[in-house]
């Protein structure tokens, strides 16, 4: 006798996720531990009846949260995922149409930052009787194509649950991509809506625990050999550690190695904690918005040992930051397409712990010279004094944003965990922010997406929660982040979840303004201004009398305003104070100032500017961007040959 058991897809689906398992050693958690929905036609009888049916009977099995925007609901399960190392994410289910469609920004940001997030957004009528439906795309010469078919490029599993019988292959194929290191990212289900109605006889097997063991691979042996050969001639290797090294566990493993041998280290901005800020070897961030120390021991390098990086466009400064003519490329990561990047010969496809377990034991008696640990060490020591000096309080009314973040900074326990992604924070954060615990610093810069800082600061928290730590998460948000995505606070509200967010109004981009002036666009479009009817635009002094702190106070949340006077950087660390001793979400509103630039730390980014203008500001920006390209090496390893 079969069991089975008849139940709608929708309450199979569900009822499958909640007895999903990751593994990894001994750490066993909820692969899905819980769904966002908002619901609208499509899902509220589907997937809504199944979660409000589970609800009834077994309370505790699937848990649903609400939110505001389906895109904050991905960007919750993103920050959940980071905090998880990995090992698990939220469903976010989404209505017809636009709810679905929210949600791509966040399959974009799932797949470029390689965090699982897995989606479920509802789909029209797989029989198509009663087409077209209320926001159904219609397109004329591909009636079965719908407004689903965009998550296609974005997801790195794409499937449709067209019959009630695809349901296995599907979730099982699902399930096995957000558990794969290699190819995790948005993992996305389009559920028809009169599928998800329709009924099925499940086998119980179906509904029984499953166990999704993470891969670790080992290095192959050759592979490694020559990896080793390569780090053993080097006179100046340096290490490039990024995001893998955290989601592979590897902090322990990196530190150890580069004990052993000395090699100094920069981090890319998902690579933040692999390394804690104080450690001897630790030259800060690397890249365009790197640290003159690990940009200048970068630029010299002639081995880098990258580990779980992407080798994105900021960590290469664009490819400038590597000039030796032979440098070469040792590429540890779990996925080829990372492991060959920048045309190596090195490549190392393999887990980063594994790798680095590995290379200790294969490089031992191997130690940079004395000579080149010294110059590391003067580096480090003059950086650190420049990011002393850049934390000193000025006094002004409007403090500069290196201020605020040496106020936050001050005033965190060291298992904070500090939050961003877009606008001029990041790359002060990453120049400046003393990281002290592997998972302390959590700044989205794959995507870089505005208004993810809020909704991933709350699914962060959800993520030290289930880890069993109430440690606090600061989310620092500039006033253009804020106003595109602010409404998840409402959802920490709704449920007593704590965050503080630092709101730092500088009344428009700091960052892109700084930018449009460097590539000789004149600050145009950045500022929030009144509208000038004569000069038709927005370039004027008045700036709008917006109140973001009431804002944020009509959302039932704590708000501290901080006064632009002369103490403000006092205020604000007494405010950071407050924040911690409460157990409710705070939001503190700060002025800043968003001409006082952070320090240089020598790295530079490719935004081309315009070959032809009027404008003398362009003209000059070209000839400047030219004299800064020619430093840059389309091909960056291993030029020099033999
Ligand atoms: C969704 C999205 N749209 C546009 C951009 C481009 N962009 C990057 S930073 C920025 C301005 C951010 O303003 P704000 O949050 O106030 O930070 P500030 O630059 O003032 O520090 C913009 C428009 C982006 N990163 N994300
Ligand atoms: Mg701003």
């Amino acid at each position: 006798m079969t069991s089975t058991k008849r139940m709608t897809v929708s309450q199979a689906l569900i009822e499958f996720l909640a007895h999903q398992w990751t593994v990894d050693g001994d750490i066993r958690e909820r692969t899905i531990p819980g769904v966002f929905g908002i619901f609208g036609h499509g899902n509220v009888a589907g997937i809504g009846q199944a979660l409000r049916q589970l609800n009834v009977d077994q309370p505790d099995l699937m848990p649903y949260h609400q939110a505001r925007n389906e895109q904050a609901m991905v960007h919750q399960s993103v920050g959940y995922a980071r905090m998880r190392r990995r090992r698990a994410t939220f469903a976010s289910a989404a209505s017809v149409g636009p709810g679905a469609t929210n949600m791509l920004t966040g399959a974009a940001l799932a797949t470029t930052n390689r965090l699982p997030a897995l989606l479920l957004p509802s789909d029209t009528f797989a029989t198509r009787v009663a087409d077209p439906v209320l926001q159904q795309l219609e397109q004329p010469w591909d009636i079965g194509l719908t407004v689903n078919d965009a998550f296609r490029p974005l997801s790195r599993f794409f499937d449709r649950v067209q019959r009630p019988e695809q349901l296995y292959s599907i979730a099982l194929g699902a399930m096995r991509v957000l558990t794969d290191p290699a190819e995790t990212g948005a993992v996305t289900i389009a559920l028809p809506e009169d599928v998800q109605a329709e009924t099925i006889d499940v086998p119980l097997a179906f509904l029984r625990d499953r166990e999704w063991h993470l891969r670790r691979p080992r290095p192959e042996r050759a592979a490694l050999a020559r990896a080793v050969a390569a780090i053993r001639s080097a006179k100046r290797p340096f290490v490039v550690a990024g995001g893998g090294v955290l989601y592979s566990g590897a902090e322990d493993g990196l530190r150890a190695l580069v004990e052993a041998t000395g090699i100094p280290v920069g981090t890319t901005q998902a690579g933040g904690g692999s390394l804690v800020w104080d450690h001897p070897q630790y030259l800060g961030a690397v890249g365009a918005t790197g640290t003159a120390a690990a940009n200048r021991l970068a630029a010299d390098a002639d081995v880098v040992i990258g580990i779980g990086t992407r080798y994105s466009d900021f960590t290469t400064a664009s490819r400038t930051a590597f000039q030796d003519p032979g440098v070469r490329f040792v590429n540890i990561n779990v996925a080829a397409f990372d492991a060959y990047k920048h045309g190596t010969q090195l490549p190392v496809i393999a887990d980063a712990r594994e790798a680095l377990a590995e290379l200790a034991i294969e490089l031992e008696g191997f130690e940079v010279s004395a000579e080149y640990a010294q110059r590391a060490a003067d580096e480090k020591r003059a950086w650190d004094a420049v990011v002393d000096e850049a934390f000193l309080p000025s006094g002004a009314a409007r403090p500069g944003q290196t201020e605020i973040i040496g106020a936050v900074q001050s005033s965190t326990a060291p298992d904070d965990v500090i939050v961003q992604a877009a606008g001029s924070l990041p790359g002060d954060l990453h120049k400046l922010w003393r990281v002290r615990d592997p998972l302390g610093y959590h700044v989205e810069y794959a995507f870089s997406c505005m208004g993810y800082e809020i909704a991933g600061g709350l699914g962060a928290k959800r993520g030290a929660l289930a880890g069993g730590s109430d440690r606090d998460v600061v989310v620092m948000v500039g006033d253009g982040s804020y106003l595109m995505l602010n409404s998840e606070l409402v959802t920490a509200v709704a449920e007593g979840i704590k965050i503080i967010v630092v709101l730092v109004q500088n009344h428009g981009f700091a960052s892109i303004g700084h930018l449009s002036e460097t590539v000789g666009s004149e600050r145009f479009g950045t500022k929030y201004r009144v509208y000038d009817e004569v000069a038709r635009n927005f370039q004027g002094d008045r700036v709008l009398p917006v109140d973001l702190a009431m804002n944020a106070r009509s959302y039932g949340l704590d708000v501290i305003e901080i006064a632009p006077t002369a103490t403000a950087i006092d205020d604000l660390r007494a405010a950071m104070a407050a924040a911690k001793a409460s157990d409710r979400s705070t939001l503190i509103h700060i002025e800043s100032d968003p001409l006082l630039y952070s320090p240089s730390g020598e790295g530079w980014w490719d935004v081309p500017v315009p070959e032809a203008a009027t404008l003398a500001s362009t003209r000059r920006a070209r000839s400047e961007y030219e004299r800064q390209r020619v430093a840059q090496r389309p091909l960056l390893g291993e030029e020099v040959s033999g």
